[in-house]
């Protein structure tokens, strides 16, 4: 495939609206006509999954000539059913990313000065190796970290295990999803994990607050939110933002930032004092209902109004509409869910108001999912015991009580001297790019130069490893084999991650490095296997699972099991008693709200705008930005900027700012952007601007993303921590804009 036909395809042609809008078109499936073909057939195709964001749709590698010539959607795949989305098209622009990570390096300056030398594996796994050993020996296993986020972090996550320590984290859960799942759990019994099990398909009421799909791209709900759509489903979408879902809703209500709490309760108001809840479903299925009736009784669309600027007779009309599509009327759950520290608050309303709606367990709601059964890898009974501790304990995840996962900012804060628990002193870096994924940049790399050490496995010279000791570099996804995908999904299957061309460079799979620094330190027994076709292969055999068909298919279908009520499914919340959790004893317990309270969120100096961020259709975070297949039709953000705000804006009186001009955004602690560009529109409030996370990358060796754009993070100096699970709401920054090349 050439850049040039990507592009056509991507973001000018047929598929170009599909981008652009990300919605409603051809591209995504409204009337299943395949993704336009975007290049060359291979000679030989090879079934994966994609590693361009963390979804795991089954793709079809083309290869001709051992080059990856095209990616296409694997047809058999439950979550790509034969469609990818234009970043999952555009894989090879990582694959030969001429920027990749080629060689193993070591440090040679200061920490943080980027400099390095090209070493061989040996010499970087024995730097590694010896590093580690003297962190255990001197302040124990425990003292080792890893951040991991991807697939192949499950070949790191067992090296830890051997090590012995508990402290794996992710940003991907106190930077993301935390509050969700620690609301749902606590609602509900459980966890909606990822790919969330819910039925967008069959949904008569589509709500969606403060997530973008669309622009937010999980194929499988992208598709599903298209065909709704085409059936006739209605969207509410509660944004300050006229997001692309926006443009295709029934109601927009623009709501103030960081009062999603007080809407929902008018809603929860609406939908009881009119009767417009499932009645017999909460009777049956919930308790806590009449604490909650009671808690609700005053919380009027008039008393929000006030609050969330939104009118009442539009929260009372879309509450109408949401209860009257009931149980097909599905609250989304969102996934990006750090915003004001009361996040699990607003998430636990969500999950009450799914529950009034009477949505968890039925068709258009919530599913129950099930899980292809792959037993796990033999390991010899003779093993080194690791003397881990347990992993659900809480204190090592900074102390919150319902953290349902370990913090990754729990793991930086154990870095900083004096810990009460853990003095971490060592950190091993998979996949994450810790530095646009953590809050307040300055105190990470105060942290990182606590450290005694600190290895980054990547495939691209990002920010993180030019902070690290030794960079060891990753094969992409589309050269390595790995485990397979089998996450809990309403039809279980089992996906198959193998190698479509040789690794390229002096790169390594992700099994061959865990395995090789294992056997470094001494821990080799732990990974008996060759390789991860001989580890998959018996995985799958002690099962008499059939390796050859998935190698041929990519993908192996479990047998279906009932989703929901009409299917025959029992409704049932996994709580202690069976009970939907209403009102949280929990909670209560812990002295914390029972029901969600809204409080009001601090408001910014004058003449600042709260800063919020998301997500474009052709990237994921910062990992796909140095791509060029991708960066070319969306090469950097834009601050969005309401156009009348921007009239009044201090300091441009005499010069109005224009649209498409280069701003500085300066935020309330001093800390500047790059230069970014202005985009005036009256598709966001007044009080708020708002940047596509990911760009603004430091790293010089990134050649094409580099200065690109501006970085949200680095502009989040400030977060609100979830008392309840130890998130870090980030939306609590604000910005003023200068004009670029004029410092005030
Ligand atoms: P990515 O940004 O995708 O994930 O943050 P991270 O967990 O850091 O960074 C992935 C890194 O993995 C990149 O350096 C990339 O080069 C590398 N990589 C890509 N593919 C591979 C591979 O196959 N192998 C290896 N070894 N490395 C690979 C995401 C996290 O950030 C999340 S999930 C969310 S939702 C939050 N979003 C967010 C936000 O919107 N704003 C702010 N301010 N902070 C945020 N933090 C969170
Ligand atoms: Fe890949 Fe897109 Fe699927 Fe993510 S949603 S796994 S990037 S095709």
């Amino acid at each position: 495939i050439t850049r040039r036909k990507f592009i056509q395809i991507g973001a000018a042609g047929a598929g170009g609206a599909a981008v652009a809008s990300g919605l409603g078109t051809r591209w995504w499936g409204l009337d299943r006509d395949p993704v336009p073909d975007p290049g060359t057939d291979g000679d030989r195709v090879v079934a994966s999954y994609c590693e361009l964001c963390f979804w795991g749709c089954g793709v079809l590698a083309h290869v001709k000539d051992g080059r990856v010539t095209k990616i296409t959607g694997n047809p058999e795949h439950p979550l790509s059913r034969g469609m990818l989305c234009p970043r999952g098209a555009g894989a090879t622009g990582l694959l030969y990313d001429p920027d990749r990570l080629r060689r193993p390096l070591v440090r040679r300056a200061k920490r943080g000065e980027d400099v390095f030398e090209e070493v061989s594996w040996d010499a970087a796994l024995n730097e590694t190796g010896e590093k580690l050993l003297q962190v255990k020996a001197r302040h124990g296993a425990e003292a080792v970290a890893l951040f991991t986020h991807g697939s192949g972090g499950v070949w790191f996550k067992h090296f830890m295990k051997a090590w012995g320590s508990p402290n794996v984290g992710a940003p991907s859960y106190a930077q993301c999803r935390g509050p969700r799942e620690a609301a749902f759990t606590l609602t509900f019994g459980t966890p909606l994990g990822s790919p969330e099990p819910i039925d967008l398909a069959n949904a008569r009421c589509i709500t969606l607050i403060g997530s973008h799909l669309g622009e937010n791209m999980h194929n499988t709900q992208v598709q599903e939110l298209a065909e709704a759509i085409g059936k006739g489903a209605g969207l509410v979408v509660v944004d300050p933002r006229f997001s692309v879902a926006a443009s295709k809703a029934k109601f927009w209500l623009p709501v103030k930032p960081g009062t999603d709490i007080a809407l929902l309760l008018a809603w929860m108001n609406v939908l009881v004092a009119e009767k417009l809840y499932d009645a017999e479903y909460v009777a049956r299925y919930a308790e806590g209902f009449d604490a909650l009736a009671a808690h609700v009784a005053d919380k009027t669309p008039e008393w929000a109004y006030a609050i969330t600027g939104v009118r009442p007779e539009l929260i009372r009309a879309s509450a109408r509409f949401i209860g009257g599509a009931r149980p097909a009327s599905l609250v989304h759950p969102g996934r990006h869910t750090v915003w004001y520290g009361d996040d699990t608050q607003r998430e636990r309303a969500m999950a009450i108001l799914a529950a009034l709606l009477g949505s968890w367990g039925r068709r258009g709601g919530y599913l129950t999912a099930s899980k292809f059964p792959v037993p796990a890898y033999p390991l010899p009974a003779d093993l080194p015991h690791a003397p881990a501790k347990d992993p659900t304990d809480k204190p090592k995840a900074g102390g919150y009580p319902l953290a349902t996962e370990v913090l990754a900012s729990g793991l930086c804060d154990a870095t900083k001297p004096g810990h009460a628990l853990y003095d971490l002193k060592a950190w091993i870096v998979y996949g994450c790019n810790l530095l646009q994924a953590m809050p307040n940049r300055k105190e990470l790399l105060d942290t990182i130069q606590n450290l005694e050490f600190m290895v980054a496995i990547d495939v691209l010279p990002a920010e993180v490893t030019g902070w690290a000791d030794v960079v060891l570099p990753e094969s992409t996804y589309l050269e390595r084999d790995d485990d397979v995908s089998a996450p809990p999904y309403k039809r279980p299957f089992v996906a198959l991650r193998q190698a479509a061309v040789e690794p390229m460079y002096d790169s390594r799979p992700g099994w061959w490095i865990a395995k090789a620094l294992a056997e470094h330190v001494g821990l080799g027994g732990w990974f008996p296997w060759k390789d991860a076709k001989e580890y998959v292969r018996t995985r799958l055999a002690q099962k008499g699972l059939p390796y050859d068909e998935l190698a041929a298919k990519g993908v192996l279908l479990g047998p279906a099991a009932p989703t929901c009520e009409e299917e025959g499914a029992p409704v049932g919340a996994a709580t202690e008693n069976g009970k939907i959790q209403l009102f949280s004893k929990e909670l209560a317990q812990l002295g914390f709200d029972p029901l969600p309270v809204y409080v009001p969120q601090d408001e910014g100096p004058p003449g600042h705008f709260r800063l919020l961020s998301g997500r474009a259709p052709l990237h994921t975070f910062g990992r796909t930005v140095n791509n060029r297949l991708l960066a070319e039709p969306f090469p950097e953000n834009e601050v969005w900027l309401n156009a009348d705000a921007a009239r009044s804006l201090p300091g441009f009186e005499l010069r109005p700012l224009e649209n498409g001009e280069r701003v500085v955004l300066v935020n309330q602690d001093g800390i500047r952007s790059t230069p970014v560009k202005v985009k005036l529109t009256q598709r966001i409030r007044g009080d708020c601007v708002y940047l596509v996370h990911g760009w603004g990358q430091t790293a010089r060796r990134l050649r094409y993303a580099h200065g690109r754009g501006a970085s949200d993070s680095l502009l989040t100096s400030r977060y609100k921590v979830d008392p309840i699970m130890g998130g870090t709401g980030m939306n609590v920054n604000f910005v003023r804009l200068e004009r670029a090349g004029e410092a005030a």
